[in-house]
């Protein structure tokens, strides 16, 4: 039986099931891309929720994982030369379990590199322009007076899926025929844009079809189904 009492984060969350992947996390656009990742692979984990309306992501204990202060975190009991192995980040949580697997990434060189750019693509502009965007037009941000700051994430935020669309034609996925850790990355944060953020019409999501095309073979995976309601919330 593997012994993970000498990472903190397990006095918070015990773990029931130690050699299984534990999850750290909560069902936002950056973690549900590991729940679904997991779903997907058909890997064991045992899933726990960090709450924000108790700050669990600033307790000295999730922070001892995660100096960062952000869900999604991991824990694999059997890392590298089967030693634990502790992460965050959701980009690099997921290209080590397409690592880790073989799979949900092309097998070769150049396609992987090519999957890699995508995932950097979402990481460094899907996700902070989207979630700016977010908080100027859902969020506190809503309030302010001065639409600049909501506009210009508006913009990079069209742009941004202009961007997307054009590689999506012709193609089923974003990276062709394989469905990859790069659509696990990129269409949770289309959704929670259109949906939770309630900022379609802003965006003009409407003429974006090749996005509203994968988005819509994405929520049609019973793994994406799942994997969106992971952890549970209380
Ligand atoms: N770049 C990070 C961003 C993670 C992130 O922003 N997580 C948010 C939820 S989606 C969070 O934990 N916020 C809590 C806080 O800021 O206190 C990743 O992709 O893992």
């Amino acid at each position: 039986m593997t012994d993970l009492s000498a990472f903190a984060i397990t006095r918070k969350w015990p773990a029931r099931h130690p050699n299984r992947i534990q999850l750290y996390s909560l069902p936002t656009p950056n973690g549900v891309k590991v729940s679904i990742a997991l779903e997907e692979l058909g890997l064991p984990y045992e899933p726990h929720l960090v709450s924000f309306e108790t700050n669990d992501q600033t307790s000295p204990e999730f922070l001892s994982l995660n100096p960062n202060n952000k869900i999604p975190a991991i824990l694999d009991p059997n890392g590298p030369d089967g030693q634990p192995l502790a992460l965050f980040e959701s980009g690099a949580i997921l290209v080590y379990l397409a690592s880790k697997t073989g799979q949900l990434m092309p097998q070769d060189t150049a396609g992987r590199y090519e999957t890699l750019q995508w995932v950097m693509w979402q990481m460094g502009g899907v996700g902070p322009m989207f979630g700016q965007l977010g908080f100027f037009h859902k969020f506190a941000g809503k309030d302010y007076e001065d639409k600049r700051p909501r506009d210009r994430y508006v913009a990079e935020s069209k742009r941004l899926l202009k961007v997307l669309d054009e590689r999506l034609a012709g193609r089923p996925w974003v990276m062709g025929d394989q469905y990859t850790i790069a659509d696990i990355a990129i269409l949770p944060w289309v959704r929670n844009l259109i949906g939770f953020y309630g900022a379609g019409d802003l965006v003009e999501f409407g003429q974006f079809k090749e996005v509203q095309r994968v988005l819509d073979a994405f929520a049609a995976r019973p793994a994406v189904a799942r994997g969106l309601a992971i952890p549970a919330r209380g």
